[in-house]
């Protein structure tokens, strides 16, 4: 799906700021069909954020069910006579949009867009009234997985299997934009090099509605024409290519046309090219080998909570180039489309992830001992579907981004059961189908090291989140540092290349201890100290992405005092002491 941008024959505009906002605490509103009349007793919200740190009262931040957005809109008078749609980046977990009376959209998964053409319910001119309806319930039918429980005074309780916080609500912006009628529906871009040449080779396939020609031109940064095309499908050759890489983020401008003459539809899509591969145990970026240093991160600041911000974004891109860091994983969803743009203008590189976190119902502190988590009455053959269209949706959305390098489908499933290979081996085949470009992947689960896991050889790289020296061997990194390496030789013997996608150790910011203990600044350096010494021992680890980037909101519990601190930065985006380390480490 294509990302709203301007162009000759596009405008559009982004319905950020405040909307008329009510809980639907009794579970009312949609037979009272609320949509129809201004929202009673409405408080105002912002949009986009998540609503759960703006209120006071803990009913509200843990709510469970459905909450309403309303506002007019003016629709500009000059859009009258253009298709005109109405836009959702992002509704936490659900969302359904009313148009005055008109239901024009209803979508499930909560962090891709969905959109809808609504030309006929709107005039150039006039307000409309727009209603969203945003649910933030997780079932066995839905990614992530979660489970609702009645509270003995009658209020739903939202349990599930992950560690960040459930926050809710319309996290990123809503647009409004016009296109002509006979219109650009969608591009897919594929990039190759010709070394021998020295050229660039660009595949393009564009999708249309209506008559009209359709064409492409390639322009370099400059803006010089480097390549044109006829028809929807073609290969654009770009002699005297400028790889897209990281320290050299070069990009290139498609501009996709279709229609007729002045009224033909423009659309611009930046282009980086370049190629990746995986070649044995190793990771190749333009066919050379790359080593990835980074962090699985989070999308989560006080007050906002995961609504999109762009001065967020723009620190904790200076906070990864400050550290030296090359990549980062989009844990354990997909992330605002504005952090992709930034990551192919910088020069990052990006793991993309599904919201698939959770798949594993015995896992430590939030599972149930025993439990089982694939199969029947579990995650089923509901929650595969909702999984296999959120792989659809991701690649979808993301497929043209030069900083993407490969889809990560998964977060510590529990690969360990046998019944997650007959789920996973169809999810791997759908995105292969999807994108042949990119190596496909899955972060593993500690209770699923090599002798247990059943799915591994069905993907391209070995991801593993391991925790030797806090959840195992707390406290003695000496065992530690030999059980890790221990495991990672086992590991190599699958011969394709290792990405250690999670590692690291909670410290509460400014706690001290000399000799290093637990959750101190000095035991999570000692740690990741540690971890580093043993990657840079087994030849097939290509990578090393600390947990987390920085301190994040999960849901109360004991053993999480404020949220998980495993942060490299603080919450609000300071160092500790191992990032000044990591920073000696990886800037050399
Ligand atoms: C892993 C999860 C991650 C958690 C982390 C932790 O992938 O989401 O936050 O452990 O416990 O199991 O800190």
């Amino acid at each position: 799906m294509l990302a709203p941008r301007d162009s000759r024959s596009r405008e559009s505009r982004r319905l950020d700021g405040l909307w008329r906002f009510s809980f639907d605490h009794g579970g009312e509103g949609t037979a009272g069909r609320w949509w129809q009349r201004p929202l009673r007793d409405a408080r105002e919200i912002a949009v986009p954020a998540s609503y759960n740190d703006l209120v006071t009262d803990p009913a509200e931040r843990e709510h469970v069910g459905d909450v309403w957005y309303q506002r007019d809109v003016l629709v500009p008078a000059s859009w009258e006579g253009s298709r005109i749609v109405v836009r959702c980046d992002a509704a936490t977990h659900r969302g359904t949009v009313w148009i005055g009376d008109a239901e024009v959209a209803d979508h499930a998964g909560g962090y891709t867009p969905f959109e809808a053409d609504v030309t006929r319910h709107v005039r150039g001119g006039e307000s409309f009234r727009i209603t969203i309806r945003v649910n933030n319930e997780l079932t066995l039918a839905t990614i992530p997985p979660g489970v609702i429980s009645a509270a003995a005074d009658g209020r739903k309780k939202q349990r599930y299997f992950h560690d960040f916080f459930n926050y809710s609500g319309l996290h990123r912006s809503v647009w409004l934009y016009k296109t002509p009628h006979a219109h650009v529906a969608d591009v897919a871009v594929t990039t190759d090099l010709d070394p021998q040449a020295g050229a660039g080779l660009v595949s393009y396939h564009i999708d249309v509605v209506g008559d009209g020609p359709t064409s492409a031109v390639l322009r370099d940064a400059a803006g010089a024409v480097v390549a044109e095309g006829e028809g929807g499908d073609g290969v654009l050759v770009v002699p005297g290519v400028r790889p897209w890489q990281p320290g050299d983020p070069y990009l290139y401008q498609l501009e996709v046309e279709h229609g007729e003459g002045a009224e033909a539809d423009r659309y611009p899509l930046p282009v980086g090219i370049r190629t990746i591969r995986v070649d044995a145990a190793r990771l190749l970026l333009n066919g050379q080998p790359v080593r990835l240093r980074g962090f699985g991160m989070h999308e989560d600041t006080a007050l906002r909570g995961k609504g999109h911000d762009d001065a967020r974004m723009v620190r904790d891109f200076a906070l990864l180039t400050w550290v030296g860091a090359n990549s980062f994983r989009t844990s354990h969803y997909p992330y605002a489309e504005e952090v992709l743009d930034y990551a192919d203008r910088h020069g990052l590189l990006v793991i993309d992830e599904t919201p698939a976190v959770g798949l594993h119902f015995s896992l430590g502190h939030m599972g149930d001992p025993g439990a089982r988590t694939f199969g029947a009455g579990a995650i089923g053959e509901q929650a595969q579907a909702a999984h296999l269209t959120a792989i659809g949706e991701l690649i979808g959305r993301d497929r043209n981004h030069p900083s993407v390098i490969a889809w990560s489908i998964a977060n510590e499933p529990d690969t360990a059961e046998p019944g997650a290979r007959g789920y996973f081996a169809p999810l791997v085949s759908a995105a292969r189908e999807l994108d042949p470009g990119r190596p496909v992947c899955f972060a593993n689960v500690a209770t699923a090291p090599p002798d247990l896991d059943v799915v591994t050889d069905l993907f391209d790289l070995v991801c593993v989140n391991r925790y030797y020296g806090w959840y195992a061997d707390t406290g003695d990194l000496a065992e530690a540092e030999r059980n890790l390496e221990d495991e990672l030789r086992q590991w190599a013997r699958y011969g394709k290349p290792i990405l250690v996608t999670e590692f690291g150790a909670d410290a509460m910011s400014g706690l001290h201890a000399l000799p290093p203990t637990v959750w101190s600044e000095e035991y999570q350096q000692a740690l990741i100290a540690m971890s580093l010494r043993v990657f840079r021992r087994v030849p097939e680890v290509i990578g090393e992405h600390v947990w987390n980037f920085a301190d994040f909101a999960t849901a109360q519990a004991v053993h999480r005092p404020g949220g998980n601190h495993k942060g490299v930065f603080t919450r609000d985006r300071q160092p500790k002491a191992v990032a000044h380390l990591l920073r000696a480490l990886w800037r050399t």
